[in-house]
């Protein structure tokens, strides 16, 4: 078994300035995403014990542990991921074309996923659903409730209270702005062909 560890940030911690600041992107990286990445490991940990000695009596909740802490982390990695200093616009190419065929319109999908990201006690997700082959707004409450059983994320944005409130207070809807100045259309659109390649 390998530990996790948690990923180094693809860019410096006061990049995504003044979208985010050095202030909250160092807590929300280095203490948040590091709890998550400790808290897995920590209840892989407990299930290989609890395998080797045959006594299964914590288990149950060392699982629920691994899908808490496990969508943590591959969450916000894709979130350090999907946001990049010379991010903002609009996605161009197949990832646009994609879009408009799914939701109408580049407008009709960011109005969609900004109503997502309001309402969600967690996260709002853009996901490729490989059943009905398309693009999905999902609503994430926590890290794990409202998934869609094989769905695989494209977009994430956190928006858990340590996410904005350093540097939005309680307007949710500035931060969410924010979020799309810094968006990396690119690497959306790379994980868009990865689903594409894998499913279509
Ligand atoms: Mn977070």
């Amino acid at each position: 078994m390998t530990d996790h560890e948690l990923p180094p940030l693809p860019y410096e911690y006061d990049a995504l300035e003044p979208s985010i600041s050095e202030q909250v992107v160092t807590w929300h990286h280095d203490t948040h995403h590091q709890g998550y990445v400790n808290g897995l490991n920590s209840a892989e940990e407990t299930l290989a014990k609890n395998r080797e000695s045959g006594e299964f009596g914590s288990s149950a909740a060392a699982i629920r542990s691994v899908t808490h802490n496990g969508c943590g982390h591959y969450l916000h990695t894709l979130f350090w991921e999907n946001m990049s200093p010379d991010g903002g616009g609009e996605p161009d190419g197949a990832l646009a074309e994609r879009i408009e065929a799914d939701f109408g319109s580049y407008e009709g999908w960011k109005g969609e996923f900004e109503a997502a990201a309001g309402a969600a006690g967690g996260w709002a997700l853009l996901v490729y659903d490989p059943v009905a082959k398309q693009l999905r707004n999902l609503v994430v409450d926590k890290h794990d409730q409202g998934a869609l059983w094989g769905s695989h994320p494209i977009l994430a944005c956190d928006v858990w209270e340590h996410s904005y409130y350093h540097d939005y207070g309680p307007d949710r809807g500035g931060f969410i702005d924010g979020f799309f100045d810094v968006v990396d259309w690119d690497k959306v659109a790379e994980e868009y062909e990865k689903c594409v390649g894998r499913w279509e």
